[in-house]
């Protein structure tokens, strides 16, 4: 007996195979392809006034060695601009490979193809490239300083600059009883998959055509980009992501200089070519983000409602803007939460630096902006004594008052509004979980026994499952076998696990039945990528509806078959029978039979499971005229508009008196993505993503001189939190479906890191009792703060 599959903790299908070593990884395919390897800016800002490759050009197993001079057609063009936006007045991209100017450390300059990656990085050392160095801009304070300029066609390293208000918000600060501001800073940190990026590329000169393999967040995209790049028709192009350890934002829809430079050799050289990212790498030629300073400024009333807010931020987006100003007008936009200010007006700069791209990091922009509102929220509450949550839930907007429109404009120029959530609710989960009325009694306890302790809290939204599209297509084997595919890729989300598990609810099949594919060009075409925690609301519907089709065509047929009305037919394991009458009924696996004539002249099983029907005519498919053969359906799932997720944190930490160490003494979730899917596979990807916030808040950043050398460009400098700094993390949930789409989802990819810098900043503020400001916070930093507090 099927029983409900939608909603049910299932375990991940997938992990046998991954946590056994049967993964099959881009360095896990291509063992006899060419290697390829980059020789890379070592200079921030520099000419390239010569590049000389007769040294290396003579070692035993280089095929060819490639410099801008070389490229030819689109792949001497610039890289494309994805996503354009009218504030974005300087926009700017880089080259596959640099022509004259380079504009930060590990930019690729030539390129090496040789028979192994050893031999290719030796010749790689052997390119003598000659510089002339230019002033270098690191950092917000020099990028705004404007002194120094990243581009000539950028005054003051402006790219773009954008404001936009709902009300008077000077007026309403002006007239309010109380005013505050705050300065406040988030320091530039990456994403670390355990798999860096890597493509490999097969040329087949008989089919003039190509195969790429790439660990990517979007195998549509990489081959558009491809194809585009390179010329090519698409129907000459194939993608397939295979497992993918790991994107968090850094594999997506931008093509990589070696997403198209690997293609381009492997057509030119006739050979099949890889190259797999090594660590550092991934450190000076990826991406960062998150680097922004944030001023504001608040007017509120007596009992914390807030009348008028007002920020200023600016954005570090490095030496191009592939993704334009998406960062910054996340933060923008999604600051306010769950709150409802009288006023409100965001002003923001994107800056170029001399440093790596921004790519929307897990979060994308979110943990700034929660950052900025949540110390707003406690720095009133502080000012007035008052209770932090209490000053919250004065803001909050009100169930009843769903769908919310704050008047505020997203990317796309369409407005964005929150579909449903009840944040009063949340909160009060949130207060029992972490006990928040007890806390008073059990500081009082620690401090006894001389022991510092605070407690933090945090609350967002989270804009999830934007479009514009994605598609489904399900196929009945006459096994029985129910084959699915979607075209976005997955990077240990669960995807093979949760589509699965859509589709054995709607279809009344058996989870085992079910086999899913994802981002493969050749399985399915059209198709955007896994980004912004939208599979589970774009494909998940996609499928849910393509599930519907096949449904509606087996019991159409079954129908026929059982000679009984199709609305009194049930599906239960496989097996389609009238209600009542369990003795009535036909297999699925027979229907795809009957809808496919040729497979059953062929197969003396698919006779032996259709006696009933007798042979079916070979002449005319036993489908109704309209129907295509087979049993199988296809269909796409379109938004009217982004569904909003939400959530609220909490933490208690303990700050050391003496050393200043910081820990974590627990972590509490609550956390409204609609309708679960999988609440287990919901609660790994909030765990997962409070993991990579703690790294955020405690330990992450890039560590640039002054001359734009990241300093901590390896593991041994760049700290993440191992098993024993991630807390337990607590979990609880609400449901507020999304009215928005047919199965009331909403996506929960990154809510778990949104707002863990601004949960654990206030807890250390309130167990040190002066304002933490700057973020990620080390110790030997809250022992300095402390000191220049206490000297005042
Ligand atoms: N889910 C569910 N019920 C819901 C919502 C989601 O069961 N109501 C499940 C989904 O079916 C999916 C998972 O939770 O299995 C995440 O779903 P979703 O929010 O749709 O996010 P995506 O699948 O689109 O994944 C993207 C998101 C992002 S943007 C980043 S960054 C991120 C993240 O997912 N990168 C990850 N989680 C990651 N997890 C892993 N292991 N690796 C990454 O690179």
């Amino acid at each position: 007996m099927t029983t409900r599959m939608f909603g049910a903790p299932v375990h991940r299908t997938e992990d046998p195979r991954l946590v056994t070593g049967n993964g099959r990884y881009l360095d896990d395919l291509g063992h006899d392809a060419l290697a390829a390897a980059f020789v890379r800016s070592p200079y921030a800002h520099a000419r390239i006034t010569d590049i000389d490759v007769s040294e290396a050009i003579d070692v035993e197993g280089v095929v060819a060695i490639y410099t801008y001079e070389d490229l030819d057609g689109k792949t001497a063009e610039r890289l494309p601009l994805l996503i354009p936006h009218p504030t974005l007045t300087n926009p700017m991209t880089g080259y596959a490979l640099a022509p004259e100017l380079v504009n930060h450390v590990g930019e690729p300059v030539a390129m090496v193809v040789a028979t192994d990656r050893y031999v290719a990085e030796d010749a790689c050392e052997r390119i003598r490239v000659e510089y002339e160095q230019l002033p270098v801009v690191v950092g917000i304070e020099a990028a705004r300083s404007g002194e120094a300029l990243v581009h000539e066609e950028a005054p003051g390293n402006v790219a773009a600059h954008m404001v936009q208000e709902v009300g008077d918000t000077a007026a309403a600060i002006a007239a309010a009883p109380h005013r505050l501001t705050l300065a406040l800073e988030i320091e530039r940190s990456a994403c670390m998959p355990m798999e860096g990026k890597g493509v490999y590329a097969r040329w087949d000169s008989d089919e003039q055509s190509l195969r790429i393999y790439s660990s990517t967040q979007t195998s549509t995209g990489v081959r558009a980009a491809v194809a585009a790049k390179l010329g090519m028709p698409l129907a000459k192009v194939e993608c397939i992501a295979p497992d993918v350890g790991g994107g968090f934002g850094v594999k997506i829809m931008h093509p990589w200089p070696e997403e198209v430079l690997v293609p381009w050799a492997a057509r030119r050289l006739d050979a099949d070519v890889k190259w797999v990212e090594d660590r550092r790498e991934h450190f000076i030629s990826s991406a960062h983000e998150r680097g922004q300073l944030q001023d504001v400024e608040v007017g509120f009333d007596d009992e914390g409602r807030v009348l008028g807010l007002s920020v200023k931020l600016w954005h570090d987006n490095g030496a191009y803007t592939p993704y334009g100003i998406i960062v910054p007008i996340i933060t923008s936009t999604q600051l306010l939460g769950p709150y409802k200010p009288g006023a409100y007006k965001c002003e923001f700069w994107s800056l170029f630096t001399n440093t790596v791209i921004v790519t929307p990091y897990r979060g994308a922009g979110r943990p700034q902006g929660v950052y900025a509102m949540e110390r707003t929220m406690d720095a009133i509450a502080d000012y007035l004594g008052k209770d932090r949550a209490d000053v919250r839930s004065t803001n909050f907007i009100q169930p009843e008052e769903m769908p919310y429109d704050h008047g505020l404009l997203f990317q796309d120029g369409r407005p964005l509004m929150y579909d449903s959530g009840d944040f009063p609710a949340s909160l009060a989960k949130l207060k029992e979980l972490v006990g928040w009325d007890d806390f008073a009694a059990y500081r009082a306890e620690a401090e006894a026994a001389g022991r510092r302790v605070g407690l933090g809290i945090g609350c967002y939204v989270e804009g999830t499952g934007v479009g514009p599209y994605e598609g489904g297509h399900i196929q009945i084997e006459t096994t029985g076998r129910v084959n699915v595919s979607t075209g976005l890729t997955s990077q240990g989300q669960g995807h093979q696990t949760v589509f699965a598990q859509i589709v054995a609810e709607e279809l009344g099949v058996r989870m085992e039945d079910v086999h899913v594919t994802t981002g493969d060009t050749r399985r399915f075409q059209y198709a955007v990528g896994t980004f912004a925690s939208r599979a589970a609301v774009m494909s998940g519907n996609a499928i849910a509806l393509a599930a519907r089709n096949v449904r509606e065509k087996a019991l159409r047929i079954a129908g026929e078959a059982l000679e009984a009305d199709p609305g009194d037919l049930e599906i239960v394991d496989g097996i389609v029978r009238v209600k009542g009458d369990p003795e009535a009924q036909v297999a699925l696996s027979t229907i795809a039979v009957l809808s496919n004539p040729l497979r059953y002249a062929f197969d003396e099983s698919a006779k032996a499971a259709t006696q009933f029907a007798g042979t079916p005519d070979m002449d005319k498919p036993p489908v109704a005229d309209d129907e295509e053969p087979g049993l199988e359906g296809k269909d796409f799932y379109s938004p009217p508009r982004a569904t909003f997720a939400n959530g609220m944190h909490a933490a208690i930490v303990e700050t050391d008196p003496q050393t200043a160490e910081i820990t974590i003494l627990r972590y509490c979730v609550i956390h409204d993505c609609g309708r679960m899917i999988n609440p287990m596979i919901v609660e790994g990807q909030v765990h997962g993503g409070v993991a990579q916030g703690v790294g955020g808040a405690l330990y992450e950043r890039m560590a640039y001189d002054e001359a734009g050398q990241l300093l901590n460009a390896s593991f041994m400098d760049f700290l993440m939190p191992y098993a024993s700094e991630v807390p337990h993390v607590e979990t609880d949930h609400l449901e507020t479906p999304s009215p928005l789409n047919p199965l009331g989802i909403k996506g929960a990819g990154e809510a778990g890191c949104i707002p863990v810098t601004a949960v654990i900043a206030s807890a250390i503020e309130d167990a040190e009792g002066f304002p933490i400001t700057s973020m990620p916070i080390s110790p030997t930093e809250l022992w300095d703060l402390r000191h220049r507090h206490a000297a005042g």
